[in-house]
């Protein structure tokens, strides 16, 4: 057991613990009873939620944890896709845009389930959690689980979709003719375990009731797919919206004097119904119908998952974490999808309820997913270990408004970045020497629609950022 006495004490100061606890107050106590955490990854998906703002969206389930908990209202991932960026979290070491899994860190590293497995609890992965299934299997208690074993299958759309991801005979008449996938999107009058994610649900509501009786300390991380592309959903979902309430983003254009190499991936033309059809009105009102009905169906999904832990009570020792993996641009700047350093790609949803931290709290303040990894080791009074590069985040859970990072940092494929209160600045280098650069203005141009690196008067700014970059994370307190 590596408790570390100074770290719980300081929780206990903060009466995290308080419910864990009990009436004897005993170190035993908290021992026995060390909080379980709920683990959702959410793929894709941008902080479009009720609980951001966003009331177009409906995710009440999600909505529910935040107001048990914390929003961090300005969280930002540290690369901008799937596979790094759920290695950094799961590691707290600043991946780069080619590091897809652990395999290939040269920092020395205990992963976060490792570090719980190591401290009696069991630890469980359901769904996508590290990108590949394989990776660093063996610091979960039990084999990573996957309702299949392939997900990025090869061959054509049969092959794809007999993994279920698409249940419309419809599908298979539409295919993409250069990949033989089926279409971006679809709304199969299905139930909801006939796609994926249910199917996750099931699988987590089921580990659940078996750790309620096993008297260890949980770990318990659950992968959704959706809304990653393709934007399949069952239909009762699509339903929830109307077409033509769905509003289109207002800057389907370049921003303006860009002059760097920022783009997005051409993913979304790997499937059906898309390409040339992109440019338009109909496929942006589609495109993002699609994508609020598949945040509404993980949604419902976590709503199971969250209300078997209520039914078994466990809620009442268990730290919930909802995140998504990176940011989407649905339609801004007429891009569809993430791979930049745009504050669409970038920013990211990161939701944490705890036992005796404050509810309806939101902050303000800049964090990290490297911080993740040390805010759950303060929270279960673990010992972070010292390979890890981002700070615990868990003193805003009671304090929201306090000093705190000056700057979070991104990196993406040719460039880095980072985000401070005010501004979003990247530059791209060859050498030493600065090649590109982009800086927005966050409080003057939220939406990013003017690149103002070259302005004469952004030169003091521009050098100041440069500056900041250069001196990277350790500069930031
Ligand atoms: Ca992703």
């Amino acid at each position: 057991m590596h408790i570390n006495r100074r770290g719980f004490l300081s929780t206990m100061g903060l009466g995290l613990l308080g419910v864990a606890l009990g009436p004897s107050g005993s170190a035993d106590g908290a021992k026995a009873k060390r909080p379980n955490i709920l683990f959702i990854a959410v793929d894709d998906l941008r902080p479009q939620l009720g609980c951001y703002g966003h009331t177009e969206t409906l995710s009440p389930n999600i909505d529910k944890i935040a107001a048990a908990g914390t929003v961090f209202q300005r969280a930002y991932c540290n690369v901008p896709v799937c596979g790094p960026s759920r290695v950094s979290v799961l590691t707290g070491i600043r991946t780069s845009s080619r590091q897809w899994s652990t395999g290939n860190l040269k920092t020395k590293y205990t992963t976060l389930p490792l570090l719980f497995k190591q401290n009696g609890y069991q630890t469980i992965s359901n769904g996508k959690v590290l990108h590949n299934m394989s990776d660093r299997a063996g610091d979960w208690s039990q084999p990573p689980w996957r309702s299949v074993a392939i997900y990025h299958g090869k061959g054509d759309w049969a092959g794809y979709n007999a993994y279920g991801v698409w249940q419309d005979k419809k599908s298979g008449e539409t295919l993409n003719p250069r990949t033989k996938r089926g279409p971006y999107c679809e709304s199969a009058d299905v139930p909801d375990n006939a796609y994926q994610d249910g199917k996750v649900a099931d699988k987590t509501i089921a580990d659940l009731k078996r750790m309620k009786t096993s008297g260890k300390p949980f770990f318990l991380a659950c992968g959704f797919w959706r809304p990653h592309l393709p934007f399949n959903a069952p239909k009762k979902y699509w339903d929830m919206y109307k077409r033509k309430d769905v509003a289109m983003a207002t800057n389907r254009f370049a921003p303006k004097d860009l002059n760097a190499p920022c783009r997005t991936s051409g993913e979304i033309d790997g499937y059906a119904l898309s390409g040339k059809r992109k440019a338009t009105d109909d496929f942006h009102r589609q495109a993002r119908h699609a994508y609020y009905a598949c945040v509404s169906y993980v949604d419902a999904q976590i709503g199971r998952v969250v209300k078997a832990l209520d039914t078994l009570g466990l809620a009442d020792n268990t730290i919930i974490v909802v995140w998504g993996d990176h940011g989407w641009n649905l339609g801004e700047h007429n891009y569809w999808g993430k791979h930049n350093t745009l504050n669409n790609s970038l920013h990211a949803p990161l939701i944490v309820s705890a036992p005796g931290t404050k509810k309806n709290n939101r902050t303000n303040r800049l964090v990290e997913f490297v911080d993740i990894y040390p805010s759950l080791c303060e929270l279960t009074g673990l010992t972070t270990p010292g390979h890890v590069q981002g700070k615990s985040f868990v003193p805003l859970m009671n304090n929201p408004k306090q000093e705190w990072k000056s700057a979070v940092f991104a990196k993406w494929s040719g460039c880095n970045a980072v985000k401070t209160d005010r501004y979003l600045y990247t530059e791209w280098k060859k050498g030493q020497k600065v090649t590109h650069r982009m800086l927005f203005d966050h409080k003057t141009d939220p939406q990013e629609n003017t690149n103002i690196a070259a302005a004469s008067e952004s030169k003091e700014t521009v050098d100041k950022l440069s500056k900041l970059l250069q001196a990277g994370w350790k500069s930031i307190k």
